[in-house]
């Protein structure tokens, strides 16, 4: 770590978000960071490419495995995430690919929680299981059932918390503990939480991956995913998986995207947790909403980890009406508020996870996994509270 970095690191986040591994003078005095157009590099002599190829003499060759502008954006992440390293994406799918194909090998198993973004879930049940790779899964909010659950095949353990779309809470140190003590890697999707709120590795957690579609980016106009672990794992992942098996490159104009999203990441984020509570505490005073998880109210089951573990408790609720025929009317009767998958925006965001996000689980599977066919996910936005609450208040009107 050079001096600089040393100085970054007793900076607040906020203060890094903004600033970290990147000086004007770096680019002509220039306070944003040019961006880096070029897919290729160029080499003096054939033996200096040679020696960049061999990796004796670190360079940047072609965007697909390193950029100026995407290392920007992997340097600032991997410093709020408290990381040695990290990787770039072209999406958070792209991430968590590149990821678990580069740990696991045939005859390995990864131990995943119940409960996953539907997509994570297909590429583990039609993805990985087509090359060997045994998958299952384990109610990560019960640690003994964990403990008992890992075998000297589990090479990675893998969970998002909180969890899409259920909102459970995974205690990230105990987790991580039991997969290090079986000699197996943690890896922990923190696309709900994001740094601001949680830090996994700081936790004790191995790898850290996320869809910086969401929070990061903050304003739905781009797709992206990130990685961050050690260094050694790090330069695995984005020389086997990223290069190789992949190719999710993120576009730097993208990363350009996303370095700008995070300048505000910590007031967004604070904003976001804010208003949720005060959306969650209305809906939970509502006779006609049956169920509201939120890890900020008091009865949600892993509220005193919430505590401990998230700084505020983000922007994301769950909640389920009488009926699925009411849930659909409700939502259908929104104004303002937008029927989108996708979440981390500046718009209010809401989908029906059964039959959005979470399709590619079948309706037994999701019986199995706890996903309710009523259940709604709403993704609070950055709008006045009394607007989402006025449309909201609203639809429940013509739904009841
Ligand atoms: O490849 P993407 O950038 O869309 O990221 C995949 C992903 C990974 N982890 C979590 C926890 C996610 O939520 C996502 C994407 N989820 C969106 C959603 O739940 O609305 C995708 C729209 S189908």
């Amino acid at each position: 770590m050079d001096g600089s970095n040393v100085f970054q690191r007793k900076s607040g986040f906020a203060t890094r978000a903004i600033h970290s591994g990147y000086e004007p003078s770096d680019a002509g005095g220039a306070l944003t960071p040019p961006v880096h157009l070029s897919s290729t590099f160029t080499f003096e002599t054939v033996e200096a490419a040679g020696a960049a190829f061999s990796g004796e003499q670190p360079a940047h060759i072609y965007s697909r495995i390193s950029n100026p502008t995407l290392d920007l954006l992997e340097r600032r992440v991997a410093d709020l995430e408290g990381a040695e390293a990290a990787v770039s994406f072209a999406s958070g799918m792209g991430a968590i690919t590149s990821v678990l194909w580069s740990l696991l090998e045939p005859g390995q198993e990864i131990l995943a929680d119940k409960t996953l973004y539907g997509c994570t879930f297909s590429f583990l049940h039609h993805g990985l299981k087509k090359f060997g790779v045994k998958v299952r899964h384990v109610d990560m909010t019960d640690a003994e059932a964990v403990a008992s659950a890992i075998t000297d095949q589990t090479r990675v353990v893998y969970f998002e918390t909180p969890a899409n779309p259920t909102m459970s809470l995974v205690d990230i140190a105990a987790i991580s503990a039991l997969a290090r003590k079986a000699g197996a890697i943690s890896v922990v999707d923190n696309t709900y939480a994001t740094p601001a709120l949680t830090r996994p590795i700081e936790l004790g957690a191995d790898i850290v991956v996320h869809s910086a579609t969401k929070y990061l980016g903050g304003h739905g106009d781009l797709v992206a995913g990130l990685a961050a672990g050690r260094k050694e794992v790090m330069d695995e992942v984005r020389l086997y998986g990223l290069k190789d098996m992949t190719g999710a490159a993120l576009a730097p104009l993208n990363a350009m995207l996303i370095l700008r999203g995070l300048k505000t990441l910590d007031l967004r984020m604070e904003r976001h947790s804010q208003t949720a509570m005060q959306v969650a505490s209305w809906l939970k005073s509502r006779s006609d909403v049956v169920s509201v998880a939120f890890p900020g109210l008091e009865d949600h089951p892993q509220h005193a980890l919430a505590k401990r573990q998230m700084a505020r408790f983000g922007g994301m609720i769950a909640f389920e009406l009488e009926s699925l025929e009411a849930g659909i009317a409700f939502m259908n009767a929104l104004t303002m508020i937008k029927r989108a998958v996708s979440l981390g925006d500046a718009e209010t965001l809401i989908q029906h996870p059964a039959s959005m996000t979470h399709s590619t689980y079948t309706p037994e599977e999701r019986a199995e996994h706890g996903i309710s066919e009523g259940l709604i996910r709403l993704s609070v936005g950055l709008e006045d509270v009394a607007d989402i609450l006025s449309d909201l208040d609203g639809a429940l009107a013509v739904a009841g």
